[in-house]
């Protein structure tokens, strides 16, 4: 499912043949074409460069397992596994994120995850922005054997917060999903709205959301780590979730994201089907990127 994830790096260093400064020069600029941030970029060829000078290593091949081991370090540093627990439910999850980033087909994809371990799940349609979200969810529900809540396109989103969760209270419901509308992160009434069904969300649960994941696409690049930035300040997320990476030679947005937001990335996509999600794990993320 993951392939190629890291072509240009992985490319690089099949072809090299010798430990040289060219070689450590061509991996930053393979690195940062593969979405790793200049910075981080910049940071990981001088700790390789050093390891390499003080193990006195002279393979390409140590080379590559250096760095496989230490962006493994870095994506296991924030790493945290998803809460699907808690003390009092609904355990609830708020999705967020730009639009077109997956937001939707992910909570499909967790409905139906929950739903295969036999939990009750409730889909809140706070995307009230379109009529054709709140339809697109509601197919989704019914698909993956979920209650929905929703209101008429152009309500309030955090009025259906409110009712999801009163609404799962009610009906013994173990866990709530809330979807909201895609928005840029540089719109301030757009993230001034979400602020809002965060603290309505706070305020009908007595805690915060059990999980405020931020969803990324992997294809975005760059621009991946002004979104987390953003979102984090405005919302406080627990987490990422990195899609779109079947299909990606730019992986490197996992690495950037895990080292500059200090955020776990908790899930990623893998496909456009309700299967296509998988827990991140670290250490088989890093051997993917460089088999
Ligand atoms: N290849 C691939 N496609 C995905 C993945 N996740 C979502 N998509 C596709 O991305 C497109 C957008 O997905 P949505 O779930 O509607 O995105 P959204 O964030 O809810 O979008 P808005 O509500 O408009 O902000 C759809 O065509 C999905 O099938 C993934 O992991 N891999
Ligand atoms: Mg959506």
């Amino acid at each position: 499912m993951l392939r190629n994830l890291f072509r240009g790096v992985t490319d690089l260093l099949s072809g090299a043949r010798e430990v040289s400064d060219e070689l450590f020069d061509e991996l930053e600029e393979v690195l940062i074409a593969s979405d790793v941030g200049a910075r981080v970029a910049m940071e990981t060829v001088d700790l390789l460069r050093a390891a390499v000078r003080e193990q006195r290593v002279r393979e390409v091949e140590a080379v590559r397992d250096l760095l496989r081991a230490h962006v493994a370090g870095v994506l296991d540093e924030h790493s945290r596994p998803l809460v699907v627990e808690c003390a009092e439910p609904p355990l609830f999850y708020l999705m967020v994120g730009v639009n077109g980033t997956g937001k939707t087909t992910t909570i499909a994809k967790l409905a139906a995850r929950f739903r295969r371990k036999g939990r009750r799940v409730l889909l809140a349609a706070a995307d009230t922005f379109r009529a054709a979200a709140i339809d697109q969810l509601a197919l989704w529900a019914d698909r993956a054997g979920a209650e929905l809540v929703r209101q008429q396109p152009g309500g309030d989103p955090a009025a259906v917060i409110f009712d999801s969760i009163r609404a799962a209270r009610a009906r013994g419901v173990d866990v709530v999903i809330a979807d909201t509308a895609g928005r840029l992160h540089t719109k301030h009434n757009l993230m001034e709205e979400l602020r809002k069904v965060d603290r309505v969300a706070r305020r009908e649960l007595g805690r915060v959301p059990d999980e405020t994941l931020l969803v990324l696409d992997a294809t975005t690049g760059q621009n991946a780590l002004a979104q987390a930035q953003e979102f984090r300040d405005a919302v406080g997320i627990t987490g990422v979730v990195i899609t779109k990476l079947d299909g990606t030679a730019k992986g490197g947005t996992v690495i950037t994201v895990a080292q500059e937001v200090r955020v776990p990335v908790k899930l990623i996509g893998t496909g456009e089907g309700i299967d296509d999600l998988e827990d991140f794990d670290p250490q088989a993320f890093a051997e993917a990127l460089l088999p």
